[in-house]
């Protein structure tokens, strides 16, 4: 620890007469790059903390004066099913229901430029979001809500020009031109090369789209957010909140420099930027990596050369955690929801969304989605924190974290300029692989027992009860969504959807013209959400990511403990007896790109001895097949987190029976519902590992299946 006053060694005084032998020193903890000493005193705060003004740079207590005494954060429930219909009834419904804003979450399909009917897709649509391929949809998706008064996100980065453009369209055809739409663009593609993945082309192009709408919205879209820059799927993905932070700040910079190229002024543009944090458990933390965010970006944006104090405003939406959630114990997620709804807030977000209690195995229910809303309701309405302004404003620790968090990220972000930027460091795939070190660190503190969550490592029921969720059923979405693009083909103009979609590629090729006010254009003449993709395609390729693997945190972590020692001897008993290692291949099969779980697993069975290969994103069942096929594996890990499971898993079993080569052993791993369990076994899954399954124990018993299949 650092600070070690007079104060401090009085106080480390008191503290030995409690502790009977242990040392003051041992209550003073770690997270991740932060020191926490176990109390703190008014010469741990800066100075500058007594006379910070909230609704002044930098914005370290809130970005407006009267933050929520005048005007309470947005509720803004993340939300999309299956098809435009079905999204539309659930809108109005939470919009009755005391919701203030929309915020579309689409299927993974059209994340990644597909329309419903490409072969690529089958699984997918309709999963974990709203299909949607046309203008029509779009329409549908808005049906009855008037878009010149309610503001809408958009989660969407890959295809996030061709939706831009519908939405512009769906307006217009309700009679509500582009300048009255509010709303946000996620937009952010930086971070889905490091964690989310659902990006399309590589990043130069990707960062030329940004630039674009960013352009196209500071001219003609002056109430629209043009970006979320986001570091809730770094959070997901099991960055610190330091990595998250810094991270974020640092694509931020690289958005304003792309805007910047193109001979933008940044007081024309910065006032729209928007964030996104996740917030998890670790409460203090989380609310100090929100004052620390502010504070830093006024810095970084007074740097880069804004006068307006509203371009240096850090406004952000946030989400509480779902990988916080566990499927053990489920309505254990309410509270753990509540706490970190409370902690976004006393944080001073401006817009938030609550998980639902099942989050981490489906997609939420009427129920489930109803207690998520009221949760936020509850804080507004009855706890009384919105009275006042940065009610933890001067707290000594939370003052002292959010400096230490400014100092931590701060030097992060600067190292990170130093070595050329976010997006070189991207492409070299540094911060994802820091990311996946903190969050196999995190693992494993998990399965040691090390951090406790309740209901998982520790107080476990002995007997689950049964959990109704939400099933979707995929195959008829696609049907229906087919069907629709059909008729629209059927009745299109084609001379004026081939011309416009001619001019999209010419913009995209020449660099000349903006490629959202093209695809526009393009939406008008009814070309679908693949087509105006596709032909951006054929100018800016498709990125095909790498995949590499860390590799030693569990060995580090472990070190001599007897459990990772004694399946580390198995593993290399099985090498002596068989002259080879046990092998297995982790693949991510369909659109999800969640892969954090799948290289946990990767760099934890590679450190116990197995020989790992781990798949490319977004692989068919067939492609799977022949790769394990090729490798000669004894054992297949699928990773489904996005509801795939239930159509992906039994087609790759059955090609690898059509191929005799069905004694590869199949896991399943991810989000997968409890009721799905039977089904898959049927279909000849070896074994499920949810979320909470100890690493560990599925080595075991991946090494038992793999044993077992050779003794017969
Ligand atoms: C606010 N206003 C006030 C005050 N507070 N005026 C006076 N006094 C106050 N105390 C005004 C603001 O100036 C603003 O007008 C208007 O009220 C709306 O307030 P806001 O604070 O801007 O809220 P908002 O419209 O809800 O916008 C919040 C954000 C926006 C963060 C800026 O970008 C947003 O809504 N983001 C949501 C992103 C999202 O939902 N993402 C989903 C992620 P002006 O605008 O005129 O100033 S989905 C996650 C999944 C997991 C995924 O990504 O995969």
């Amino acid at each position: 620890m650092s600070i070690k006053s007079d104060t401090y060694a009085k106080w480390q005084g008191l503290a030995e007469g409690e502790l009977r032998g242990k040392s003051p020193a041992d209550l003073e903890t770690q997270y991740g790059e932060l020191d926490v000493k176990p109390v703190y005193f008014a010469e741990d705060a800066p100075q500058s903390a007594a006379a910070a003004m909230p609704g002044e740079a930098p914005f370290t207590r809130g970005v407006r004066a009267t933050m929520y005494a005048n005007r309470p954060w947005t509720i803004r429930q993340y939300a999309g099913f299956s098809t435009a219909t079905e999204s539309n009834k659930f809108y109005r419904q939470a919009l009755e229901k005391g919701q203030k804003g929309l915020s579309v979450a689409f299927d993974l399909a059209t994340h990644r430029g597909y329309d419903s009917d490409h072969e690529r897709v089958v699984g997918d649509v309709g999963k974990a979001g709203v299909a949607i391929d046309s203008v029509e949809d779009m329409k549908t998706l808005f049906g009855g809500i008037p878009l010149d008064e309610m503001s809408v996100s958009m989660t969407m980065n890959g295809a996030v020009i061709p939706v831009l453009a519908m939405f512009v369209v769906a307006a217009e055809e309700q009679g509500v031109g582009q300048e009255k739409l509010s709303g946000t663009i996620q937009n952010d593609i930086l971070k889905e090369f490091m964690v989310r993945n659902t990006f399309i082309y590589p990043p130069e192009p990707s960062m030329r789209i940004i630039a674009d709408i960013i352009a196209h919205t500071a001219e003609f879209m002056p109430k629209f957010n043009s970006i979320s820059i986001s570091g809730y799927h770094m959070h997901e993905a099991g960055a610190t909140a330091v990595q998250e932070l810094a991270y974020t700040l640092a694509d931020g910079i690289e958005y304003v420099r792309a805007a910047q190229k193109k001979g933008l002024d940044i007081d024309a543009f910065a006032g729209r930027l928007s964030f996104f944090f996740g917030i998890g458990m670790n409460f203090f933390t989380e609310v100090a990596k929100l004052r620390a965010a502010r504070t830093l970006w006024a810095d970084i944006m007074r740097d880069l050369g804004a006068k307006n104090p509203r371009s240096m405003m850090l406004r952000t939406h946030c989400q509480t955690s779902g990988v916080s959630l566990t499927e053990q114990d489920p309505y254990n997620n309410v509270v753990r929801t509540a706490y970190e709804a409370m902690a976004s807030v006393l944080g001073g977000t401006q817009s938030l969304h609550t998980n639902s209690f099942d989050e981490a195995i489906a997609l939420p229910t009427e129920f489930s989605s109803r207690i998520a809303r009221n949760t936020q309701l509850i804080l507004q309405h009855e706890t009384r924190v919105t009275d006042v302004v940065d009610p933890l404003g001067g707290s000594y620790y939370v003052e002292s974290l959010t400096t230490d968090m400014v100092a931590k990220a701060g030097a992060v972000i600067k190292d990170i300029e130093a070595q050329g930027g976010m997006t070189k460091a991207v492409q070299e795939g540094t911060p994802k692989l820091e990311i996946e070190r903190a969050a196999a660190i995190r693992q494993t503190r998990v399965d040691k027992g090390d951090d406790v969550i309740v209901g998982v490592n520790r107080y476990r029921l002995d007997q689950e009860d049964d959990l109704d969720i939400l099933d979707i059923d995929n195959k008829a979405v696609r049907l229906e969504q087919i069907a629709s693009i059909n008729k629209i083909r059927e009745t299109r103009d084609p001379a004026k959807w081939r011309e416009t979609l001619d001019k999209l590629r010419e913009v995209a090729r020449t660099g000349e013209g903006n490629l959202l006010a093209a695809a526009i254009d393009a939406a008008r003449a009814r070309a679908t959400l693949g087509e105006i993709s596709d032909a951006m395609e054929e100018v800016f390729d498709r990125h095909k990511p790498s995949t590499k693997v860390i590799s030693g945190v569990y060995d580090h972590q472990y070190g001599d403990d007897p459990e990772y020692k004694a399946i580390q001897s198995r593993i290399a008993d099985f090498n002596v007896e068989q002259t080879r290692k046990p092998s297995i291949y982790i693949g991510k099969m369909g659109q999800d790109g969640h892969d954090r779980g799948a290289k946990v697993i990767a760099t934890a069975f590679a450190d116990m001895g197995f020989e790992v290969h781990i798949g490319d994103l977004f692989e068919t069942p067939a492609e799977v097949a022949d790769k394990a096929i090729e490798l000669k594996v004894d054992s297949i890990g699928a990773s489904s987190l996005a509801a795939g499971h239930k159509t992906l898993i039994p087609e790759l079993i059955d090609i690898l029976a059509n191929k005799g080569t069905g004694h590869i052993s199949v896991f399943a791993g991810g989000v997968i519902p409890e009721q799905d369990y039977q089904a898959l076994r049927d279909a000849g899954v070896a074994d499920i590992f949810g979320p909470g399954t100890n690493v560990l124990d599925a080595a075991n018993a991946v090494m038992s299946r793999i044993e077992g299949k050779l003794r017969n």
